[in-house]
């Protein structure tokens, strides 16, 4: 293992468990896992999830900071955040567990998962008439790495889809929207909203009741249904109870919650027509990402360009 002076690697993961990252990274950096570490002169590079605030202004050698997430709200909870430059996860096995959830959420709400569900307990042999996909529009805000990933699965399986992004983007097969003027067309021809935005003082608190409000109503699902698997706080949690219990919004699929965990006594735990999962959309596997960050590190040596580099005036 190598033991330069100043090429030390700060773990910290709160909320993960740190083993395995820890053993994985220790195979070619030294490492230190916080709370130890703090302004530590050896340590150059740092690898994060909700790190307490302050720790990474304080190492005076830091270069590089690892997400160990896609998002980087996290890191950016952090209002001392240096300004070195931040790589995030961009890996085949993160968007492959993201193309299945929003396969999964997206079929459940189509082939009418709740309907037979219920039907099932009560013994009713049924058959609800089932439109066929190219009936149906998946929206997908965030036509960034997971939503064009996710766009394509949808466009195999049949759906019409559409995307909404900043910055106008194009891509076959995929009705493509951007920006505010681009927003309410977006969602009067969605009936599946997929939220993939990342979590900017741009993005927080969007799906609102606003939003909900304008998705397709005579589509033919009988009704819009909404899926986020971005972040909790791009979503207002009364505003979803609201339109839900108003008739707007269907069904509902959420992955990511305001708080989290979400607490015991959020009327979304026990509403019908929510299903909800512990923000386990994508995992964060170090098998599969420490081997690209310990890549980046020896790239980043021999002075060759960092990928996936967050954009810190946009915030993503
Ligand atoms: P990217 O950065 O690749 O893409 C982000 C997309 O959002 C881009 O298309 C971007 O537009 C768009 N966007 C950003 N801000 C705005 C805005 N103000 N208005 C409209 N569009 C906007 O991110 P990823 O696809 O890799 O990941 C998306 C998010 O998914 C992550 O930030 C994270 O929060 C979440 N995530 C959740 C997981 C889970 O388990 N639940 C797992 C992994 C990620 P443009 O194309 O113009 O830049
Ligand atoms: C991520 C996440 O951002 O898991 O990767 O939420």
């Amino acid at each position: 293992m190598p033991d330069k002076a100043a090429d030390r690697v700060l773990l910290s993961v709160t909320g993960f468990n740190p083993q395995r990252w820890y053993e994985l990274l220790s195979a070619e950096r030294p490492v230190v896992l916080e709370p130890d570490g703090a302004a530590d002169p050896t340590i150059r590079y740092a690898v994060v999830w909700k790190q307490p605030a302050g720790i990474l202004a304080g190492l005076p050698n830091l270069e590089v900071i690892f997400s160990v997430g896609a998002g980087v709200d996290h890191i950016f909870a952090d209002p001392h955040v240096p300004d070195v430059p931040i790589v995030r996860v961009v890996a085949d096995n993160l968007t492959q567990y993201m193309i299945e959830y929003v396969a999964w959420r997206v079929l459940d709400h189509h082939r009418q998962g709740r309907t037979y569900r219920d039907q099932q307990r009560r013994k009713v042999w049924h058959e609800p008439r089932q439109p066929a996909a190219d009936e149906v529009s998946v929206g997908i805000m965030g036509l960034g790495e997971l939503g064009r990933a996710a766009a394509r699965a949808l466009l195999t399986l049949g759906f019409r889809v559409n995307g909404w992004s900043r910055s106008p983007r194009e891509m076959d097969g995929v009705r493509c929207f951007a920006g505010q003027d681009g927003l309410t067309p977006f969602l009067n021809a969605t009936d599946i909203l997929v939220v993939l935005l990342p979590l900017t003082p741009a993005t927080e608190g969007i799906v609102d009741h606003a939003v909900l409000s304008r998705l397709r109503q005579d589509g033919p699902l009988g009704g819009p249904c909404l899926i986020n698997a971005g972040r909790g706080r791009l979503q207002r949690e009364a505003d979803i109870l609201r339109a839900l219990d108003e008739g707007l919004l269907k069904e509902a699929s959420l992955d990511v919650f305001e708080a989290e965990p979400l607490a015991a006594d959020s009327p979304l735990w026990t509403h019908p027509r929510v299903f909800l999962t512990p923000h386990a959309a994508a995992t964060s596997d170090p098998a599969h990402l420490v081997p690209p960050m310990l890549a980046q590190m020896a790239a980043y040596e021999r002075g060759e360009a960092l990928e996936n580099l967050v954009d810190r005036q946009a915030g993503y």
